[in-house]
């Protein structure tokens, strides 16, 4: 976030609705754009745009955008943020919302929507149409979803579709109030976003947040937030607390989740968010004066220009799975946000402890495996509680949880001894019906003779014969 001090000077926007512009990337050719085609250019072993290559975005003929099908759908995303930079060279005017029924700089409210002239957006901290990027951060996000794709410069962003509504509501310093966030979400619900990207929060959560996310979802919105970047427990950290919204943890280069990362049973996802290369804004070095980093002010810029910058943290995981959810929008406009949420997380892999964790949530995000799901396909599988019961047989423990599949065959539960067993053997009855949030089944206290520490594992069948597993460790003292 922004800490160093830039009055905020009204800038002009170029309104340009209707030039015409070289014909979109369609995605069955390599972009040309140099950073996605280069590797090392600040010294690093690894390609530029490694972060995008590593969710299914790469040179390679089952590329992800090769998936998306030939009738595409533009897809409002609502980046709540800094605002942006919009004269940058690698954004295009046609990846920024246009609010069809505001005429510009009239000084009339025109679609009576309670702004006065947002024709891109709404600044809710200077009360303004011209939300302008001080501090990069947003700017930055904005890059990942959707910097301009094979434009023979620069980086390309995942979504060549998006149409991104401007939302600041983070001042010049980097910093919010919770009455902005939520003015800010419902503005994106009311306005037609069908995506919100919030690479922003802090510790708690007020009710009007909490409204305003309700609000969001209920108009059919998914949002995608950031889990932080505090190691500490997502339910204490605001928005990303929320079952409701995909939360997003951030994965390094060997796909090991990163120690920073906020973690709990909120996380759903986890993305690439190390030295992530995205676009800066003009005069803006976000990183210099945040306390926490050892930083010599101007050492992530990249480029001759120094157009472009390199970061790493949560903020920098989100729009990434923000730009695979629009993609999918673009290709299946009809999709549900409730119908996304499922796809991202049932086509995700499993990465960390094996199943749903409270580091990864489901796993990395896979966008090949998303463009290719079918939206009814799911398969879960949790332990919620373990607790001992005593009944005429003697003590036994009772386990709860939820075995579900869109198509269900059978699930099995198994117990190993110590803390990563490697034998695992069955224990009560196979369960050939779904359970929802119920007993899962009774195991007999003998059953625990011979150590203290057990994992319990619970593994779901679906009829197409994927699996899916949860795992519960019991210790016995
Ligand atoms: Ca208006
Ligand atoms: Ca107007
Ligand atoms: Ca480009
Ligand atoms: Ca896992």
């Amino acid at each position: 976030m922004n800490y160093h001090r830039i009055r905020f000077i009204g800038q002009l926007i170029g309104i340009v609705l209707s030039v015409s512009v070289a014909a979109a990337f369609d995605g069955n050719t390599v972009p040309d754009d140099p950073y996605f085609n280069a590797s090392g250019s600040w010294g690093q072993s690894y390609p530029d745009q490694w972060a995008l290559k590593r969710v299914g975005f790469d040179e390679s003929q089952d590329s992800a955008w090769r998936l998306v099908g030939d009738h595409t759908s533009p897809v409002i995303i609502a980046v709540i943020d800094t605002g942006l930079d919009w004269n940058h060279a690698d954004i295009s005017w046609n990846n920024i919302w246009s609010n069809p029924n505001e005429i510009p700089e009239n000084g009339i409210d025109d679609d009576s929507n309670g702004y006065i002239d947002d024709v891109i957006g709404w600044d809710f901290y200077a009360s303004g149409n011209k939300p302008w990027d001080h501090d990069g951060h947003g700017t930055f996000v904005t890059g990942i979803i959707t910097a301009a794709s094979d434009n023979g410069i620069g980086i390309t962003g995942i979504n060549p579709y998006a149409r991104i509504m401007v939302l600041k509501a983070l001042n010049n310093f980097g910093h919010s109030r919770a009455s902005y966030l939520a003015e800010a979400l419902v503005y994106a619900a009311d306005n037609g976003a069908r995506i919100v990207n919030l690479s922003v929060g802090g510790k708690g959560l007020t009710p009007v947040e909490r409204e305003a996310v309700e609000y969001s979802i209920k108009k059919g919105v998914l949002i995608v937030v950031a889990a932080g970047n505090e190691a500490v427990q997502t339910e204490e950290f605001g928005i990303a607390g929320l079952p409701q919204v995909i939360t997003v943890a951030t994965t390094g280069l060997s796909d090991q989740h990163e120690i920073f990362s906020n973690w709990g049973m909120s996380v759903d996802l986890a993305a690439p968010g190390i030295d992530v290369l995205s676009l800066r804004a003009r005069h803006t070095d976000f990183m210099a004066g945040i306390p926490e980093i050892e930083y010599q002010p101007g050492a992530a810029y990249v480029g001759a220009d120094k157009r472009y910058y390199r970061a790493s943290g949560t903020s920098f995981s989100a729009p990434i799975v923000t730009g695979i959810a629009s993609l999918l929008l673009a290709d299946k406009p009809a999709l549900t946000n409730e119908e996304v949420y499922r796809i991202l997380t049932q086509s995700a892999n499993d990465i960390d402890p094996p199943g749903l964790d409270q580091y990864t949530g489901f796993g990395l995000v896979d966008a090949r495996s998303a463009l290719k799901a079918d939206p009814r396909f799911f398969i879960t599988a949790s332990i919620d509680d373990v607790q001992i019961v005593v009944s005429e047989n003697g003590q036994a423990v009772e386990i709860t949880g939820s075995t579900l599949a869109d198509s269900f065959a059978h699930a099995e539960l198994y117990l190993g001894l110590g803390e990563s067993p490697e034998n695992w053997h069955s224990v009560a009855t196979r369960l050939s019906n779904p359970v929802d949030n119920d007993v899962l089944g009774r195991i007999p206290a003998a059953a625990f003779a011979g150590g203290p520490v057990w994992v319990l594992r619970l593994v779901t069948t679906h009829r197409n014969g994927q699996t899916r597993e949860a795992r519960f460790r019991i210790d016995l003292e």
